[in-house]
């Protein structure tokens, strides 16, 4: 194909692709959680599973700024549904803390079975947090600071790699870019390099491009939020770029320590993206995926955002296409949902008018209100299923109706969910459903009177 047909064909994808996200004509799976704001999305692929580390935005902001008090974990097998795992850790975690805001961009990697939280704290700087499981519970045993700085306000959002040879860097920053190298503990690092350990990155327009910054002076189009990794033996540096409102911009390097090269932008400013924005790429089950932030929830905004993904490919020799943030993200699962496995409420593909809670029992799905509804995608019926039963605790009661494939798709059963002790006294609900065979998309829909109807904890089908 020639070079002017494919940019045109890329063009009109674009604008077809744009068309869509504003129309809001695809079946939404962007943002990936409708429940909570979720910001600042870090990936992180370990055996079949990708665990979802997200920063979390209050739903009320105090003083017009980022209220941000804890970290956020989501899992999935099939990159449609996704699993609430509820806040993995908070700032409550440093106890030598004073501040009660300031719970900014995380990513979470897992080395030799321990897993490591690295986390900036925003004036703080860059601390860790280690569990024996990714859902925690996470322990801070240095009691301080990973990294040791005198630019503690620029020391943000920290993303972290192993190379082959062992050799782990941690990066971040904003608006410069550091690195220390981490010893193999994984919560100190090599004080030999640098200014005490802390290795400045040259910011020059061959590395990071050229932009002028807002006083006006030229500056690099880096700004913040780096995501650090290797790919066929290439360093990737992908980061928000080019001011406020933030673009996403990548650079390479043949070395974890460069020297880097910037490479161009692989997304631009839209609207409904927020005017900070942060990536994380994972390789998951043979495809590419690419995270980022956007405030399209309702009620969203610049400090109450949520992340979603994209699926794409690497072109062949490496280098990231420019996308387009579209309100459809992923558009086939991985792999079929059993439904005759207890499946927990918070697995959740797509909802409306729902929060999740955490109790004794884990996190469930809370603010169940009249026509509220759940979508669970590719379920898989096999040859049939004859009855379903929920996990419920009910406030006033009402009922689930179970229908495929839309809201008002057909109806194969309706749960009723009859009051119980109270909305943290668990019960077991059943309900007859007509056969339904093969793959379908499950919808649970709610109905009740005005107000809380019951809170929802698990389901499963039996055949
Ligand atoms: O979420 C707070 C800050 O906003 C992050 O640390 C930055 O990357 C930006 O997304």
């Amino acid at each position: 194909m020639n070079l002017q047909i494919s940019n045109m064909l890329r063009i009109a994808s674009i604008l077809v692709l744009t068309v869509l996200l504003f129309t809001g004509s695809v079946y939404a799976q962007n943002p990936i959680v409708q429940t909570n704001f979720t910001a600042d999305p870090a990936p992180m692929v370990y055996n079949d599973t990708v665990y979802l580390y997200t920063s979390h935005d209050e739903d009320s902001t105090v003083a017009n700024f980022f209220t941000m008090y804890d970290w956020r974990c989501y899992s999935s097998t099939d990159m449609v549904n996704w699993t609430d795992h509820g806040a993995v850790a908070s700032l409550k975690n440093f106890r030598w803390l004073d501040k009660t805001n300031g719970a900014w961009a995380v990513q979470c990697i897992e080395r030799n079975g321990k897993y490591y939280l690295y986390v900036p704290i925003h004036g703080t700087g860059v601390c860790v947090l280690v569990a024996d499981s990714p859902y925690g519970p996470f322990t801070d045993i240095l009691g301080k600071q990973l990294v040791d700085s005198d630019h503690l306000w620029q020391d943000i959002d920290p993303t972290v790699f192993v190379d082959d040879d062992g050799q782990a860097y941690l990066y971040w920053g904003n608006p410069s870019v550091w690195y220390v190298k981490l010893n193999e503990d994984m919560v100190s690092y090599d004080h030999s390099i640098g200014n005490n350990g802390v290795v400045s990155v040259d910011m020059t327009a061959e590395s990071f491009g050229e932009s002028v910054r807002p006083d006006g002076k030229l500056g690099t189009k880096y700004v913040e939020g780096p995501w650090f990794y290797k790919r066929n033996n290439l360093y990737y540096l992908i980061y928000a770029a080019n001011g406020v409102p933030e673009s996403i911009g990548y650079s390479t390097s043949p070395s974890p320590t460069g020297p880097w090269t910037y490479q161009g932008l692989i997304m631009e400013r839209y609207p409904k993206l927020s005017f900070t924005n942060h990536s994380g790429t994972i390789d998951f089950k043979g495809n590419s995926y690419f995270f980022y932030h956007n405030e399209a929830l309702p009620n969203g905004g610049g400090f109450r955002r949520s992340s979603c993904v994209e699926q794409f490919e690497y072109n062949e020799d490496g280098s990231i296409p420019l996308m387009v943030p579209t309100k459809e993200g992923v558009t086939s699962s991985l792999e079929p949902l059993n439904p005759f496995k207890r499946t927990e409420a918070e697995t959740i593909a797509w909802s409306e008018g729902l929060k999740t809670t955490e109790g004794s029992n884990g996190v469930y799905v809370s603010q169940i209100n009249d026509n509220d509804y759940l979508k669970v995608r590719s379920v898989d019926f096999a040859k049939g299923a004859k009855k379903f039963e929920a996990t419920a605790a009910s406030l006033a009661g009402g009922k689930i109706e179970i229908r495929l494939d839309a809201k008002d798709g057909q109806l194969i059963g309706v749960c009723e969910i009859t009051k119980t002790d109270g909305e943290a006294i668990w019960k077991s609900f059943t309900a007859k459903v007509d056969k339904v065979k093969g793959v379908h998309d499950l919808y649970f829909v709610f109905k009740g009177n005005d107000g809380q109807l019951f809170n929802f904890d698990h389901w499963k089908f039996i055949k």
